[in-house]
């Protein structure tokens, strides 16, 4: 689309007033500036910013994630009933998750091919461990054990196009990722399925498996905004999941939205307050592999939520010396409202830290 310079001008003071309105933050200055801790958004956001054209950045994120207890809808379930019969008031599942930590490896690459567009590759790899407990039998006490997997994700691709100028400080992006299946969905563990509870190997659940197995389509916008020592962003991005995977399964569809206020203390620390709303939905068909009546974690009804989580992050960025241009994020998420298809593990904690250097 064409436009003048005035009428853009225009646009962007327009912009400026309104959010000025909305937020009661006053932009000092017209223009973006990247030599700030805060010109990145909290380092659980991916996706947020973009680079000016010949640059390129390697960064690495350590996301570490603890979930415990069960849930259905909002109420606490206990592992008793998750495997008690139905006769009994349970669930008659025969297992019942106890807890799950995951931790993802994520190396990415950006580069700005042009001052529109960027150019961003990520690569993760996971690892997993549950421990889950098999009903008793009898007068058998319930058999504790615990499942590990560990790989290779799905590696997602992105284009992002910066729909303001260069030099606003007010930035928009408009991205589409493509996440490919390049992560496992055969991983096995033993479980005590075997004669007389003998441990046997045998493909795991579905949170324990490393892809989704389909090609995954992730169209996104983000908004950020900078004043002289606040900085505000917003983004939505929705994960489509494209057809069926090849164990004969589809995972929900996901929304992820979030909102974020920084605070620059110096150019090179800043803290943040992040609010992240996400919903996912439950699993199309089933891998014939998984029987459902196993555990909730394989029941293809059992995977479904919406969670709200509050974020508190910090920024640093060295502005001079030999170090120029490293950044360093950490930010820890706590869940503040969960809702689940269950029973199924809820959310304690995540975590995020991570390193970019763009040059
Ligand atoms: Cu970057």
């Amino acid at each position: 689309m064409f436009r003048s310079p005035a009428t853009s001008r225009l646009a962007r003071r327009a912009g400026a007033l309104a959010l000025t309105a909305a937020t009661g933050v006053a932009p000092a200055h017209e223009d973006w500036q990247g030599a700030r801790a805060d010109a990145h958004a909290p380092i659980g956001v991916m996706g947020d910013h973009v680079h000016k054209a010949g640059e390129w950045m390697v960064g690495y994120r350590y996301m570490p994630m603890h979930q415990e207890g069960l849930r259905d809808g909002t109420d606490a379930v206990s592992k008793e009933a998750t495997y008690g019969s139905a006769a009994a008031g349970g669930y008659g599942y025969h297992n019942a998750p106890r807890d799950m930590d995951m931790a993802m490896h994520m190396v990415e690459v950006m580069y700005a091919p042009t001052d529109r567009w960027t150019l961003m590759a990520m690569v993760p790899y996971l690892t997993m461990d549950m421990s889950a407990e098999l009903h008793s039998h009898g007068d058998h006490a319930p058999v504790p054990y615990d499942m590990a997997s560990d790989g290779v994700g799905d590696v997602s691709l992105s284009a992002l196009y910066r729909l303001t100028p260069v030099t606003s400080a007010h930035q928009a992006i408009a991205s589409l990722g493509l996440s490919v299946p390049t992560g496992s969905i055969t991983e096995k563990d033993d479980m005590p399925h075997g004669e007389h509870g003998a441990p046997m190997a045998m493909r795991l659940e579905y949170p324990m498996q490393l892809g989704s197995g389909t090609y995954d389509l992730k169209p996104g916008l983000t908004y950020v905004g900078q004043g002289e020592r606040w900085s505000w962003g917003g983004q939505g991005i929705a994960t489509l999941r494209t057809g069926e995977n090849d164990e004969g399964y589809t995972l929900g569809h996901r929304a992820d939205l979030t909102g974020w206020l920084a605070y620059g203390w110096t150019p090179a620390v800043s803290t943040s307050l992040r609010l992240a709303v996400a919903a996912w939905g439950n699993i199309d068909g089933r891998d014939a592999r998984i029987s459902p009546t196993m555990s909730p974690a394989a029941d293809p009804r059992a995977q479904g939520g919406e969670r709200v989580d509050v974020g508190v992050g910090a920024n640093f960025y060295v502005p001079e010396g030999p170090l120029r241009g490293h950044r360093l994020g950490l930010e820890v998420l706590l869940p503040v409202a969960q809702r689940l298809d269950g029973p199924q593990l809820e959310t304690d904690w995540a975590a995020v830290l991570g390193w970019q250097y763009a040059f």
